[in-house]
């Protein structure tokens, strides 16, 4: 492990301590007991990189120079805090996609006696956030911008969350509404928001930066996550269960996803036919004809093809940010998604 990441570990200790002794609430064992559980259940055992980058982030943004113990702790905190947010999203996520599994274990409302109690702990995430950032960041200049952008940054997630789900209803299901500008809506708010603008966004605000400075950054983090979740929705289907650490469930759920975008896009009236009489079916047989069709149809290479592009698209747009701290940011986290394959 980096001693970045050991380091970072240390911060989720103190924080989780801090809030299993949180004094506004009387707890009891029990009580405290599940809080620690389904913390550890569920902030734990992803790959840290939200959180991670806004360390990264804030040390890019001071050009080298070591930071304070004091600093060190602050950014940590922040990463903790998109973590949180993270855990959060992926509690409540899990139970509206009737996932099963998630980073390699059971999703937290299928564990025995959590079920919709996994609803309130999802929650109970939500609010730890405000706990960790009023506890450490009252007093700061940035305290309200930050409470802000959380806020911002949740609106815009809810949000996408929405027209994610919304377009799958029942009875209304119709694979002509289907485009890739809707594909483009969806991403862009339920994910890029969160995973790649806030953390570079709580880096900038604890290095003392107005956000409003920084339009074209945003643009650029934007696309990143935009293509982050092009890759979620190809793994989803071809990715290693065991690598990426959750089963599928895009095809049975009906879901906006860019394969079958791409799919709509390449059929022929044959094939089409046979996505939209099994897309959407929980029943692994139709599920097998939609795969079946996208290998014929030969979405792999649309989608390396996809990642091609999308790379060179960043990369230029990466390099056209006047600072050289900033690009040396952007350039870090593209490299940690390029071609990733969990
Ligand atoms: C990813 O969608 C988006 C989220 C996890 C945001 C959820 C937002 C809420 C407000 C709950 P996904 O369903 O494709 O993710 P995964 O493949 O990890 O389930
Ligand atoms: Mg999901
Ligand atoms: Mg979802
Ligand atoms: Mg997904």
């Amino acid at each position: 492990m980096t001693d970045l990441k050991t380091r970072f570990l240390q911060v989720y200790s103190v924080l989780k301590s801090e809030l299993l002794n949180d004094p506004d609430f009387e707890f009891t064992d029990d009580s405290r007991h599940w809080v620690e559980r389904m913390l550890d259940y569920n902030v734990l055992g992803g790959k840290l990189n939200r959180g991670l980058s806004v360390v990264d982030s804030y040390k890019l943004l001071k050009l080298g120079k070591e930071l304070t113990d004091d600093e060190m702790f602050l950014a940590c905190s922040l990463g903790w805090c998109i973590e949180w947010l993270q855990s959060y999203f992926l509690v409540l996520d899990d139970i509206m996609d009737g996932s099963h599994t998630r980073r390699g274990q059971p999703c937290w409302f299928r564990m025995p006696k959590v079920g919709m109690i996994a609803v309130n702990d999802g929650l109970i995430l939500r609010n730890h956030i405000s706990r960790i950032l009023k506890k450490h960041f009252k007093g700061k200049p940035y305290y309200v911008d930050l409470l802000d952008l959380f806020n911002e940054v949740e609106f815009q997630t809810t949000h996408g969350q929405m027209i994610d789900l919304i377009t799958t209803l029942v009875g209304e299901k119709d694979l002509s509404k289907y485009s890739l500008s809707l594909h483009r809506r969806i991403v862009q708010y339920k994910t890029a928001y969160y995973s790649f603008y806030l953390p570079v966004a709580c880096a900038l605000l604890m290095f003392g930066e107005n956000l409003d400075n920084h339009v074209n950054v945003k643009e650029t983090l934007l696309e990143m996550g935009i293509y982050f979740q092009v890759q979620d929705d190809y793994l989803d289907c071809f990715g290693d269960p065991e690598t990426i650490g959750k089963i599928g469930t895009d095809i049975e759920d009906f879901k906006c996803s860019w394969l079958v975008v791409k799919a709509l896009e390449l059929c022929n009236e044959d094939q089409k036919k046979t996505l939209y009489e099994n897309y959407g079916k929980d029943d692994p047989v139709c599920v097998a004809k939609v795969k079946e069709l996208y290998e014929a149809l030969k979405l792999q290479d649309a989608y390396l093809e996809y990642e091609r592009t999308s790379y060179e698209k960043i990369t230029n747009s990466i390099e056209a940010h006047p600072s050289k701290a900033v690009q040396a940011v952007l350039k870090s986290f593209l490299e940690k998604i390029y071609k990733r394959q969990e």
